[in-house]
């Protein structure tokens, strides 16, 4: 039973637990004490670093109380819960989003800087928890912030990396990753719990038996076992008392040190196991949109799966529920299939350690799960090797199999005869080796699968689900768009275009609640509002300009057209597209006359993005990108005209910075490739217009802020396919303009152009279709120039583009999937729990 405090203390207890005041002298105190006995430092031994710590410190002593006082109203009410498992969440820094989301901002400005600190250098100090390598995971932590400020009842589930996505530097224009050791002087921002850990198995065997009752059972047996230990991560709600969790796994060796082993003489040995262990959690894989069929990614998958469940049975049964009541209580989201084996692991717990039968927990199992697809893209479908799983996962092997059975025994009845169609539809991909099907797997165990945009929700269902929809009903397949956090990507990363709305809007109501930026609308026309919106928008291309200066020595312009194309590099999001268009203007440039330039709209184009380590043409796209900078960044004929940045070491506080300071981005994928995109809705939220093709979310973005205010071009995805097949099959002539542009770069200009053979070399195939939207591409650009002239009407498509941005709030994307799919509701944290 659980420890209660005695009646006599009860009073001490709750006088001496509540949230500490926040007047400025209280946070000073509380300031030096974390100075002085948390970090042992002194007024004579105090440097800025040191002062971020005991200002986190002090900032998360808010966080953990009003963390306790959302678990412990969670475990009276005990209501429905969602778990978000991912195996990434791209947090970012955290002190900035943690006093803004708590609102102590100012008080904490004040009261350090009565000490003698800035907040703002401060908050520079820290280094990003960068557990995730894009778009994926960064949906998850803005969904994160959105469940905290609606005040759902929920957790986030995911690993803790020791080393995050590495670090880019560039060496002779060339990407070299770093490794990403974050934790170096330690996280205020997490708390160990050395008291929740979980043990998880590995291979062993597994045995059957036949119980008291009669029933053929099976139980897996032996192996070897890790320890799964909690570190908690507190989610603060913006203007709520609540404050959620994400609880990162890491694991640890079960037994410390094999004393036995180490005194005969195996030291080695004793050693290997002890860091086998501990390597589990080291480090993030580095791939985007791109599976790598490595046995310890799997481990990773399966470890963080193991850990997650025992943890959240554990808390169902705190409450003593039938089983039957498991799905009433849980719901459980997949981002993406890489936590799918939790669909497998619940249903062997359930029969092989509950004693249920198949049919029960099959019924509880599809009907807690759900699934988000993000990719269409073969490459990045996960599929693992039978024997891998065998010898990783001997039972859950077997389930695999079995539940194939069963599901293939379904459709064969509802279509007789269809061997072609079971082929297709089985989770088990046949060949030398077989493979696991883990989108097959993730459809099969869950009650809803979603798509992250319009247009991706609708491929899902006519591509890699068309079966599933005609055997499931169509249903099951949802859209829910993707939406992102106003708090971090406006109100913090904006803090003047946030002041500007609130001051319009009468408050800061609308950063909970985004459709009331339509009210912004009604300004777009009144040029003082105008001036005011662009003036922000200037100061923040400075701040950038001063940022660019600072890593790559260039000096930018603020009144140049600020052009950015900033995201994982990846063929499909054609950033090569991009820089031969810069190509393209650049030598257009050369061959103007005095007059012709003087006409010239100057333009800064901007890239930034990591490369995978093992991704070839993608590094070689970054190699052009810098070529291509070192000889017009040092071109005085042009140099007043254009300029060419590649800012180093993307992550989400650079992303802070460069997105409020766009005019224009780039979101330039071939259609039908990008499932959303995040990013299109953050600059475009930040005042910025988009480049776009016909593609993901830029569709839904394009239908609410008119035609008149994004640039579209390219090919749709309808006609792709058709494209590519003429393509193979025909002559086609490359586009005219991007011949030249290959001539251009094999004149030697930029540099010995043999090193950028392969990367020229794809575009005789051109899978994404370079050569057919090259031109639509040049010509978007000419309307953009033409657009970028008029300052005033370029102001108001700013304006009335930002204005119409209320959609792509992730808070709407979280009610969708807590009405439509989790069937949870708000749970507010009352007085009575603080
Ligand atoms: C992605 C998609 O590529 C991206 O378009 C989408 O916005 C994001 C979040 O849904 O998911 N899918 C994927 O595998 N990665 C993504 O970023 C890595």
């Amino acid at each position: 039973p659980a420890w209660a405090p005695p009646a006599a203390a009860e009073q001490i207890w709750n006088e001496f637990s509540k949230e500490e005041s926040t007047d400025e002298a209280t946070i000073q105190k509380s300031f030096i004490r974390h100075a002085t006995k948390t970090l042992a430092r002194s007024s004579y031994n105090m440097d800025q670093f040191a002062a971020y710590q005991a200002t986190a410190h002090s900032v998360r002593d808010h966080l953990i109380d009003r963390w306790n006082a959302t678990q412990h109203c969670h475990s009276v009410k005990d209501p429905k819960r969602v778990y978000y498992m991912s195996l990434e969440f791209l947090i970012g820094r955290t002190l900035d989003n943690a006093l803004l989301n708590l609102n102590l901002k100012d008080h904490y400005k004040r009261a350090i800087g009565g000490i003698g600190f800035t907040i703002e250098d401060l908050v520079d100090e820290e280094v990003d928890a960068a557990l995730g390598n894009g778009g994926l995971g960064r949906l998850a932590a803005c969904f994160m912030d959105s469940l905290a400020t609606l005040d759902y009842p929920a957790w986030g589930y995911g690993i803790r990396y020791e080393y995050g996505i590495f670090q880019q530097k560039l060496v002779d224009g060339y990407q070299t990753e770093y490794p990403d050791y974050w934790l170096t002087f330690g996280n205020p921002w997490e708390i160990q719990r050395l008291d929740v850990s979980y043990d998880v198995r590995f291979r062993g065997y597994v045995e059957k038996y036949v119980d008291v009752s009669g029933q053929t059972r099976y139980r897996w047996e032996g192996g070897e076992k890790v320890v799964a230990v909690a570190n908690d991560y507190p989610i603060p709600g913006f203007q709520t008392k609540n404050c959620i969790n994400i609880r990162l796994w890491s694991s640890k060796p079960k037994k410390e040190f094999d004393f036995a082993s180490f005194n005969e003489g195996n030291y080695d040995k004793s050693v290997e196991e002890q860091k086998a262990a501990e390597n589990i959690t080291s480090v993030l894989y580095p791939n985007d949109n791109h599976m790598v069929g490595k046995v310890l990614r799997l481990k990773q998958q399966y470890f963080f799966v193991s850990a997650t469940l025992q943890d959240i049975i554990r808390r169902f049964k705190k409450t003593s529920r039938p089983w039957s009541e498991f799905p009433q209580q849980v719901s459980i989201q997949l981002n993406d299939t890489h936590p799918t084996l939790s669909i497998v692991e619940l249903q062997r717990i359930l029969i092989d350690e509950e004693g249920l039968t198949w049919d029960e927990a099959w019924d509880i199992v599809t009907h807690t799960y759900s699934y988000t697809n993000h990719t269409v893209l073969p490459e990045a479908l996960e599929k693992w090797a039978v024997p891998l799983i065998s010898d990783l996962l001997p039972r859950h092997m077997m389930i695999i199999f079995e539940l194939n059975l069963y599901f293939l025994q379904r459709v064969e009845k509802l279509f007789p005869g269809d061997r072609d169609r079971l082929r297709r539809m089985s989770v088990i991909e046949e060949g030398h080796p077989q493979y696991v099907r883990m989108a097959h797997l993730a459809a099969i165990g869950s009650h809803h699968v979603n798509g992250v945009a319009e247009l991706h929700s609708e491929l899902v269902k006519t591509t890699i689900f068309a079966d599933f929809v005609e055997f499931f009903g169509k249903e099951k397949f949802v859209n829910v768009t993707n939406g992102v956090t106003p708090r971090r990507w406006l109100h913090q990363a904006n803090p003047g275009l946030s002041t500007l709305i609130s001051e319009k809007l009468g408050g800061t109501a609308w950063l909970k609640d985004l459709s009331q930026l339509d009210k912004i609308k009604a300004f777009a026309d009144d040029v003082g509002f105008q001036n005011r919106f662009m003036d922000i928008k200037y100061k923040n291309k400075i701040r950038l300009a001063e940022y660019v200066k600072d890593v790559t020595g260039v000096t930018l312009s603020p009144d140049a057209l600020f052009d950015v194309q900033c995201k994982r590099l990846h063929e499909y999001k054609r950033q090569h597209m991009n820089i031969f268009g810069v190509i393209h203007r650049y030598e257009k440039l050369k061959s103007m006359s005095k007059a012709e330039l003087e006409k010239v709209v100057p333009r800064v184009v901007i890239f930034a993005g990591k490369a995978a380590p093992g991704y070839y043409t993608a590094k070689l796209i970054i190699k052009l990108i810098t070529s291509v900078a070192n000889v017009v960044n040092a071109d005085p004929q042009t140099s007043e005209y254009l300029k060419l940045i590649f800012i180093p070491n993307y992550n989400v506080s650079v992303a802070e910075i460069l997105i409020p300071a766009s005019d224009l981005s780039q979101h330039i994928s071939t259609a039908g490739t990008e499932a959303s995109g995040t990013s299109n809705m953050k600059f475009v939220l930040n005042g910025g217009l988009i480049l776009g093709t016909v593609d993901g979310a830029n569709i839904e973005i394009g239908e609410e802020v008119g035609k008149d205010n994004i640039f579209f071009f390219g090919a749709l995805t309808a006609e792709v396919e058709d494209i590519r097949h003429h393509q193979m099959y025909h002559n086609v002539a490359m586009d005219a303009k991007l011949q030249g542009v290959i001539k251009s770069i094999q004149s030697g200009r930029y540099g010995d152009s043999v090193i950028f053979e392969p990367l020229l070399g794809t575009l005789r195939s051109d899978y994404y279709l370079l050569s057919k939207d090259f031109t639509p591409y040049l010509e978007a650009m000419e309307r953009v120039d033409a657009a970028f002239k008029n300052k005033s009407a370029w102001a108001k498509k700013c304006i009335t583009a930002a204005a119409s941005m209320g959609k792509f709030s992730s808070d709407r994307s979280i009610q969708d999937y807590a009405k439509r799919i989790w069937k949870i509701t708000p749970v507010p944290t009352t007085e009575e729990f603080a």
